[in-house]
Parts: structure tokens; sequence; C-alpha cells
């Protein structure tokens, strides 16, 4: 059956109402979620390590006596690096090794400098003191994602990790467990949904209580962070996932439809698109996708998600490609060209830029080095990749000289009286030297 991906041209009478068609996308705000959600947080709040108890015990079917049964002790997490596949831990190890080399080089230094008359002015670097990272349970539940959130998070030096993962009916999955003990989670707890959220952003008698809260979930888990944002930082609401593929005609076929299938098949609201100038390429592509699509195991996820939100889409030229690449501000962006540095300067919106036909986004999700929680939905316009900087936050440092404190005190003097603060002035004018 052929997969009836839309195919679009670029200099169509109705192309821009037809793309616009195509990227529109909800964030849905569900008020039965939004009420569900704000009654738990509450519950939370009001009732600590009760009430976290009482929902995983309802949505979970998991019932402990006490807040630390939910605890996994660190022999169970040693445990699970034993009881996955020797070839998996090995893939595990290296792709951590290659994040947090990659990761050490968006580090943050303080800096400091020192003015002629000796004021000394900086930034200070500090990392967070406690985060908590939310894992998904079931099919959603990526150990890739817990090394992507959790390394940068280590190499900003921040001392306390904790992660929370639901465990329906006590199930846990072992590569997550694995990965955590791989990336250095500090604890990590089988709660989830929005009961964890609360529990991570008040805290609970057992639980303290952390400053910021990362990683992707569902819309329970998506509405608690948006009610608790604030509280505590959070990374972002993740939308579906997405690729934007540029060919110049002169890659395999069948790579680029594995490409697109790569982000179809995570939902059927992933959004997988295809630019070329080359009419014949677009339909050899189509091609590879009716005769590769129904071999996947997730082909019914993947060709819901081609026909609903995919396309192919003919330009007249490379100009015509990058504009809309920036229109589009993709999470992911495959330039499979020969020349794809040539192309670097004129990208301006794109969470990550696959450069070359041998760059699958597929090796970013996993190894390349580079973070995979990337902005989505055309949030690349004004947000970047999770990186270590969102582990770590900066102070201000000034410490004026005799001297230095009295030249400013003239300038704020006037400053502060222009705005009626007359303390400020006074507390400036105090420091001024008497011969000045
Ligand atoms: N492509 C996803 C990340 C992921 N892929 C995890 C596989 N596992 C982010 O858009
Ligand atoms: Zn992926």
């Amino acid at each position: 059956m052929s997969c009836a991906i839309a195919r679009l041209d670029a200099n169509s009478a109705d192309f821009d109402r037809a793309l616009e068609a195509l990227l529109a996308w909800d964030s849905v705000s569900d008020p039965a979620v939004n009420q569900a959600v704000d009654d738990i947080i509450a519950s939370v709040k009001a009732d600590g390590d009760k009430a976290v108890l009482h929902f995983t015990e309802k949505f979970d079917r998991l019932s402990a006596r006490s807040f630390d049964e939910l605890r996994v002790p660190a022999a169970r997490l040693q445990r699970a690096l034993k009881a996955i596949d020797p070839e998996q831990k090995r893939a595990l190890e290296i792709a951590a090794e290659r994040i947090r080399s990659y990761h050490e080089h968006q580090r943050q230094d303080s800096w400091q400098y020192r003015e002629a008359d000796g004021t000394l002015l900086g930034q200070q670097i500090t990392p967070l003191d406690r985060v908590g990272l939310y894992v998904p349970g079931g099919k959603a539940s990526y150990p890739s994602s817990v090394l992507m959130n959790a390394i940068p998070a280590k190499v900003a030096g921040v001392p306390e990790l904790i992660m929370t993962t639901p465990t329906p009916g006590g199930e846990v999955n072992e590569m997550v467990l694995a990965a955590a003990a791989i990336a250095g989670v500090d604890e990590v707890i089988c709660i989830g949904g929005a009961q964890a959220v609360a529990a991570l952003a008040y805290g609970t008698e057992s639980l303290g209580k952390v400053d910021k809260i990362t990683g992707p979930g569902n819309i329970f888990v998506a509405t608690a962070k948006r009610a608790v944002f604030g509280q505590v930082a959070i990374d972002m609401i993740a939308g579906p996932s997405e690729i934007l593929i540029y060919c110049d005609g002169g890659t395999n076929p069948d790579w680029i439809a594995m490409d697109l299938f790569s982000q179809a098949e995570h939902d059927e609201q992933a959004q997988s698109i295809l630019i070329s100038e080359d009419v014949d390429f677009l339909n050899r592509v189509q091609e590879s996708i009716d005769r590769l699509l129904p071999d996947l195991e997730r082909e019914a996820i993947a060709r819901a998600s081609l026909e609903g939100r995919g396309a192919l889409i003919q330009v007249a030229n490379r100009e015509q490609a990058v504009s809309i690449i920036n229109r589009i501000a993709p999470e992911h962006l495959e330039l499979s060209v020969s020349d794809p540095e040539s192309m670097l300067a004129d990208i301006r919106h794109a969470g990550a830029i696959f450069m070359g036909r041998y760059t699958a986004e597929a090796l970013g999700d996993y190894c390349a080095g580079p973070n995979h929680v990337l902005p989505t939905s055309g949030t690349a316009r004004f947000s970047s990749p999770l990186g270590v900087y969102d582990f770590q936050k900066r102070s201000s440092l000034i410490m004026c000289s005799a001297e230095g404190a009295s030249t400013l005190g003239k300038v704020a003097s006037p400053l502060a009286r222009g705005e009626s603060l007359e303390a400020h002035a006074r507390s400036a004018e105090y420091r001024i030297l008497p011969e000045d």
C-alpha cells in the first residue's frame, strides 16, 4: 500500500498556506487534565509522602508502606548493569563517554577583570544544588534520554541528581536503571506522573525539593511541569519529534526514507519532511518509502505520522530550500548534500544540524555526542539544545576599591535622585572620598 505522504511544490500559489497547515501544532491544554494535575499537586503539597504513596498505588498499582520502599538501592542499579545484554551495556558506556566529552566543551567558567582603580568585576558560575530528572515509563522510556539529561548535569557539577520513573506494577526497565548507573545518577525513585513532579518541586518528608526538573513525560507530566514552573526551573515542554531533510538528490533514497522513518516511528504526531529540487529524486524516495515502510515493526505509527504530518517538498533551488528550513526551524536538520559546510552560514534556525550524507540523525539520538534534547515545534528560533549551561547559573561579582566606589558614587548619586530614591543616593555618596 502506497504511503499517502503529502507532496508540496514550493512554487505553487497555495504553498504558504499549505506549509502553515502542515506545521500547525497546538500543545494541547486539556481543562480536565489541568484540574486533575492541580488536585494532585495540592494533595502532595498538603500530605507529602502519604499523597505520593496514595497516587503511586492508584496510578501505578504499586503499593509501598513507606516512601523509602520506593527508592531503588544502589546495589539494584549495579544488578541492572549486570543483567543487561553485554553489547548494549558496552554501547551505553561508549555513548556515555562520547556525550560526556562533547558536553565538557560546554562548561562555562567563572571570569573576572580588574579596572585601573582596583575595582574588580566578574561572573561566578555555580552548578544547581539539586536536580530532578523525570524518566517516563512504558514505551517512551528511553535509556538514551537518561544519558542525555543526566550527563550534562553531572558535567556541570550538580551534586545531587534525583531520577524519578514510574514502575507500573513494580516493573522496572533494566536498561533505564543501567543508564542511570552509568550516567552517575545519585538516586532513583520509583514514582511518576504529576505526583512525582509535585514531590520534586515541593519536597515531602522523605524527599528534599529540587531546584530544576528536566526530562520528557506524558500530558500529565508536562502539565505538572508547567504548573510548578516558578517554584522550580524546568527544561522545556517538548513537542513531538521532527526531522527536516534537505537533499540534493545524490544520497541513496533508501537512506533518506529510513531517516524520515526514524523520527516518524517515535509517534503519530512526529513530523518528517524532505525538501529537494530534484523531482525524480523525490519520486525515488516515495518508492523507497512504499517498499521499506511495511518492514517496520512500528509501521502503523510511522505511517500515521508520515500521512498525517509528513511531506515531500519540491523547491526550485537551494536558496528556496534554505528559506523554508529557516521558516520551519526544525528540531533536527539533515543537510544530505556534498557541500554541507557551504550552507551553514545561511542556516539560522535548527536544533541540531546533521551535515553530509553519512550523518544519520539516529547517530545523534544515541552516541555522536551532542544532546538529543532539542527545541521542537519551531522553538529553535529562540532556544537551544539541552546542555551543561542549563545546569549552571551565574552570579555577578563586584568588589569596589575605595577609589572605584568614590568614582561610581558620583555616577550613581544623580541617577538615584532622578529616581527619587534618597537612600540609594546617600548610600553611594557616603563612599565618595573627601578629596574627590
Ligand atoms: N529523536 C528523539 C530522541 C530519541 N531517539 C531517543 C531515540 N531515542 C528526540 O527527538
Ligand atoms: Zn529519535
